[in-house]
């Protein structure tokens, strides 16, 4: 049954979204150790421009970005994943402690044995965590000795939330820094719906691996048995919501079997499996402020795909 004690709440949560009119699985499962694999090999596919143009404005900003930051400050990361993005900054602000947060187990453990390796005077803390909930943050020095906190959320993994779950995590990440820390967001623009329509449809078919991976995951840790052959990704934007929608769609009528639970399926019917929002920047700042953040700071990258926001505490 794979590593439940990870994912505790992962057969209750695929019973009850396929239990949904619209058949829906939470994007959080996509990262075991296959899916953390196949999510780096999408960072390096040339459709998929946001890994590179957000590290390309990280390494052009990078002393501004310190400079918000502030240096010897306690740098925490929400899904740092491999934490590639996180090493400019480490190396460019020198925290006193890295908190590296992520669901994926295997990403967290192989992130930090890279860290310890090339920043040896570096305090590591790991948590692995789900950050749908809320994550306690232990403080590391004593009340009067607490170093600021700033919280790093890349990769616009934000943009995998709704906008209200954007709300509340932004809340809960507001009451851990406090009145004197900061916040650097990355997130990915609105723009040419084609340039968005080519990123998650990629030529090698990388996208539709991760995607089905999820399928292959619940029957490796479930014993499902979804038929891989019998469906396919379908991503598209829908501007009306400012969002790509990853789905899975059933090739043929089909009824797949998961312990007593028996889910039928329809011709054509899909399986919704993640939602990419995009946002511009008036959009993201007003969302931010909602939550008790002002929009101080705002790197671009030089084609003005992506950015990455500095939010201080309002
Ligand atoms: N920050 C990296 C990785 C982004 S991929 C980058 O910018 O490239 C998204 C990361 O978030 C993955 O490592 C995934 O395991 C993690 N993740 C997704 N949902 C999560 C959740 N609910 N709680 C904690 N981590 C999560
Ligand atoms: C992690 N997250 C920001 C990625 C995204 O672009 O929404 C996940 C992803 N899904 C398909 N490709 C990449």
């Amino acid at each position: 049954m794979g590593n439940r004690s990870l994912s505790p709440n992962f057969l209750e949560d695929v019973v009850a979204g396929l239990s949904l009119p619209q058949k829906a699985l939470p994007p959080k499962y996509f990262y075991d150790a296959a899916g953390s694999r196949l999510f780096e090999r999408i960072c390096r596919l040339p459709e998929y421009y946001l890994t590179r143009a957000e590290l390309a404005l990280t390494s052009a900003h990078i002393g501004a970005i310190a400079r918000f930051a502030g240096r010897g400050c306690e740098l925490i990361e929400y899904g740092s994943g491999a934490s590639r993005k996180s090493r400019l900054l480490i190396r460019a602000m020198r925290p006193s402690l890295y908190v590296p947060i992520d669901i994926s187990a295997q990403a967290l453990r192989g992130a930090a044995g890279r860290l310890r390796r090339e920043f040896p005077w570096l305090g590591i803390a790991p948590i692995t965590g789900d950050f749908s909930r809320p994550v306690s943050i232990p403080y590391a020095g004593k009340s009067a000795a607490r170093a600021r906190r700033i919280v790093y959320f890349p990769g616009s993994t934000i943009g995998n939330l709704t906008p209200d779950e954007a709300h509340a995590f932004l809340r809960m990440t507001r009451g851990q820094v406090g009145p004197q820390g900061a916040m650097l967001v990355g997130v990915d623009l609105k723009k040419d719906p084609n340039v968005l329509h080519t990123a998650y449809n990629d030529s090698r078919k990388v996208t539709a691996a991760f995607n089905l991976n999820l399928l292959a995951r619940i029957n490796r840790e479930l014993g499902a048995d979804f038929s891989l052959r019998h469906w396919r990704h379908y991503a598209f934007y829908n501007a009306a919501l400012g969002r790509i929608e990853m789905h899975l769609a059933s090739l043929e009528r089909q009824v797949v079997n998961l312990g007593n639970y028996r889910f039928s399926f329809a011709r054509g019917e899909t399986i919704h499996t993640e939602n990419s929002y995009k946002y511009s920047v008036e959009e993201f700042r007003a969302l931010a402020a909602r939550a008790g953040f002002l929009g101080k700071r705002l790197w671009l990258d030089r084609n003005g795909l992506f950015g990455l926001h500095g939010l201080s505490a309002a």
